[in-house]
């Protein structure tokens, strides 16, 4: 195992992406230093950084001396590294399963409304704020109608039963971006009710945007 102090998370407090891995992080109890890379900023294009990770984009894990990019490549490995407690339980179907929806957010919602998308639409494209708003909220009400299903047949607490999974840690950043934007959420109460169950567990509060340094 790597030590401690060699563990370092970039990441920015309002990322969704680096939420996840916050929330992999404490939920499996291990320890590391935040390095705050201000989106706003510009300084994830920043010489520092893209030395790091080429492609930009927080999160971006060092993990004694192993260095990754790609939030759920990094959840993945850290559920291979420290796999107690699991985020993939179950047999080869069920975890096929949690990366299904799990990639339903990552893959089909998140980067349809990630920062440099919307602000692609907004500077060279011309679109109007009130319709790139418009568009965020299409995409994410979009994939919520097909999560809702698989949250409404769970037989547990979580989306995939009692055992908090990946697919967990995708949906809480998802309903944070969400309710920043004000998108309607009524459609989708048993998402609701979920996130709502997974935020009241303690051992993720510390993973929250508001609980980070770089939090302003
Ligand atoms: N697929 C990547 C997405 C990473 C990503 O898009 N990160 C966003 C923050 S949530 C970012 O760094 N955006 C910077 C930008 O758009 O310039 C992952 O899951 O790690």
């Amino acid at each position: 195992m790597s030590a401690d102090a060699n563990r370092i998370l970039y990441g920015y407090w309002r990322s969704s992406a680096a939420y996840r891995v916050r929330l992999a992080l404490a939920f499996k109890g291990l320890p590391y230093k935040s390095k705050a890379i201000d989106l706003r900023s510009g300084a994830q294009s920043g010489v520092g950084f893209t030395m790091l990770n080429p492609q930009g984009l927080v999160p971006y894990l060092i993990d004694g001396d192993v260095g990754l990019n790609q939030s759920l490549a990094i959840i993945e490995y850290l559920d291979e590294t420290y796999p107690d407690p699991p985020l993939l339980p179950g047999d080869a179907v069920a975890r096929a399963r949690i990366r299904a929806a799990a990639l339903t957010i990552a893959c089909d919602i998140h980067p349809l409304n990630n920062l440099r998308v919307l602000n692609y639409l907004k500077g060279p494209l011309e679109v109007a704020p009130e319709s790139v708003d418009l568009w965020a909220e299409h995409w994410i009400t979009t994939g919520f109608a097909a999560l809702e299903e698989t949250a409404a047949a769970s037989t547990g607490l979580y989306l995939f039963g009692d055992s908090v999974t990946l697919a967990d840690l995708c949906l809480i950043p998802q309903m944070y971006n969400a309710r920043r934007i004000r998108a309607d959420l009524t459609a989708f109460p048993s998402l609701v009710a979920i996130d709502k169950k997974l935020n009241a567990l303690p051992v993720l509060r510390k993973a929250r945007p508001e609980a980070q340094p770089d939090a302003v």
